[in-house]
């Protein structure tokens, strides 16, 4: 018998030995086996015995036949209005102005770089891009109140997250442009980014299948007795699929030390918010159906982003429990470049959470109030984040492509034999038909 049955079987024995304990009304824990990451066998308590106990204490027994109906939502934390004003002083988190400086220029240059390179993509130069346009104040908000040391999972939509954490522009242009400066060697679409330098897990494109990985990772986390989390983000559209309850559900039951982070952005591609759900939004799931703390926040207001993130981060890894954010916002670009918002939306609606809402003016206001900015250096920022990615793209178009023989690395620690003759086989093809293929394009 191999391990793992091993380890199965004796689940299974232990369950069934469970079960007659139940029934013979037994105070006595079950213990049963199981390995951890480290194959290392560790043992788990159930006291089965105090299920029914436990009913009693979470809900009483009726004669009224009531069929429940939402009635209560959970409301939205805010704490800077449009204007830069912030209600409660004693809830500003108070950052030095080099600090709000670095963060106000960090949303600029994201905003300039994705309308840089979304037109970039518009002239054929790159493939694919997705902007954050709108989104500013939760990358940099949520971000800057992590660890390096957590984990993040992310969905696409977060590029100012990466920015923060010292993703440079660089980085991101050169997987744009899928050159040989590539981390991803060009095997990825534009977008999806991955990087060891600023913990990240490498994005992928089927939605929500962040959140199960993001959970095993936090898992891992607990079991290895860090002090750190992992923070997964993910939209409100990919809530709809499977894999959000079943990580909603691991992560409660096994613990872990895990932030989802939904970003609520009103669409997912075409399809609104309000045809994705009927309660009270994502977070109205998180507290009565899985038991997971939560909070919704205002995501335009970089200051109650970080708030949360910041308390979400301190519940999570000192008291060993997810937690769920929810930050109510809206995308203002086009879902991607493979998309015209015009077909399914108004440009009213865009208009008015574009100069209403907009995260990066009411950062601003905050600043102008305070003396620590003027129209002068407005534009000299705007004018250095342009040229930055010019300059990047420019460096970045002249570069080869990654190496062809990097379509066999990395999948397995050493190529199989079957990767050595497919490669084999390519060089081969490669040297017979020459001029029908560009190889002095790639790097050798
Ligand atoms: C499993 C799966 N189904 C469908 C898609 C196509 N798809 C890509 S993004 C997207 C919308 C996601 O919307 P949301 O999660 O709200 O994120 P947002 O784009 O608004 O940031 C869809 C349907 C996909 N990538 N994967
Ligand atoms: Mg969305």
């Amino acid at each position: 018998m191999n391990q793992s049955i091993k380890v199965l079987s004796n689940l299974v024995k232990s369950s069934n030995t469970s079960r007659s304990l139940i029934n013979a009304g037994s105070r006595r824990s079950v213990l049963f086996k199981t390995l951890n990451t480290n194959n290392t066998v560790r043992n788990f308590s159930t006291k089965q015995s105090k299920i029914d106990k436990d009913d009693e204490k979470t809900f009483d027994y009726t004669d009224k036949l009531v069929v429940q109906k939402l009635e209560t939502y959970i409301p939205c934390y805010t704490i800077m209005n449009q204007d830069g004003i912030v209600s409660k002083p004693e809830q500003d988190p108070n950052f030095s102005q080099e600090v709000v400086t670095k963060m106000y220029k960090t949303m600029v240059l994201l905003n300039t770089m994705d309308s840089i390179l979304y037109d970039v993509q518009r002239q054929g130069r790159i493939s694919f891009y997705m902007t954050s346009f709108g989104e500013e104040a939760i990358h940099i908000g949520s971000a800057s109140a992590l660890d390096m040391g957590d984990t993040i999972f992310a969905q696409y939509r977060e590029t100012g997250v990466f920015l923060w954490r010292g993703f440079t522009v660089d980085d991101i242009v050169n997987q744009c442009c899928t050159n040989d400066l590539d981390d991803g060697k060009g095997r990825q679409m534009p977008m999806h980014f991955g990087s060891k330098k600023i913990n990240l897990q490498t994005i992928s494109s089927p939605l929500t299948t962040q959140l199960p990985q993001a959970v095993g990772s936090s898992y891992a986390q607990k079991l290895a007795g860090e002090k750190n989390c992992t923070i997964v983000y993910f939209g409100e559209g990919a809530a709809s699929e499977g894999d959000f309850h079943a990580a909603m559900n691991f992560a409660a039951t096994l613990s872990t030390p895990t932030i989802f982070f939904c970003r609520n952005n009103k669409w997912a591609i075409s399809t609104p918010s309000k045809e994705q759900y009927k309660g009270d939004g994502i977070a109205g799931r998180g507290p009565n159906g899985y038991g997971i703390r939560t909070i919704r926040v205002d995501g335009n207001d970089i200051w109650a982003v970080h708030n949360v993130t910041k308390l979400a981060r301190k519940i999570a890894v000192e008291e060993q429990v997810p937690v769920l954010i929810e930050a109510m916002t809206y995308r203002v670009g086009h879902h991607s470049t493979s998309d015209d918002s015009s077909r399914y939306r108004t440009v009213e609606e865009i208009n008015y959470w574009k100069e209403t809402k907009n995260p990066i003016n009411r950062l601003k206001n905050y600043m102008v109030r305070k003396n620590w900015w003027t129209e002068d250096q407005e534009k000299a920022i705007v004018a250095e984040s342009r040229q930055l990615v010019r300059e990047s793209l420019m460096k970045a178009e002249k570069r080869k492509k990654p190496a062809l023989s990097e379509i066999f690395n990395d999948v397995y620690s050493e190529l199989t034999p079957n990767l050595i003759e497919q490669q084999k086989e390519l060089e081969e093809h490669l040297k017979l038909y020459p001029d029908e293929y560009p190889i002095d394009q790639y790097a050798k």
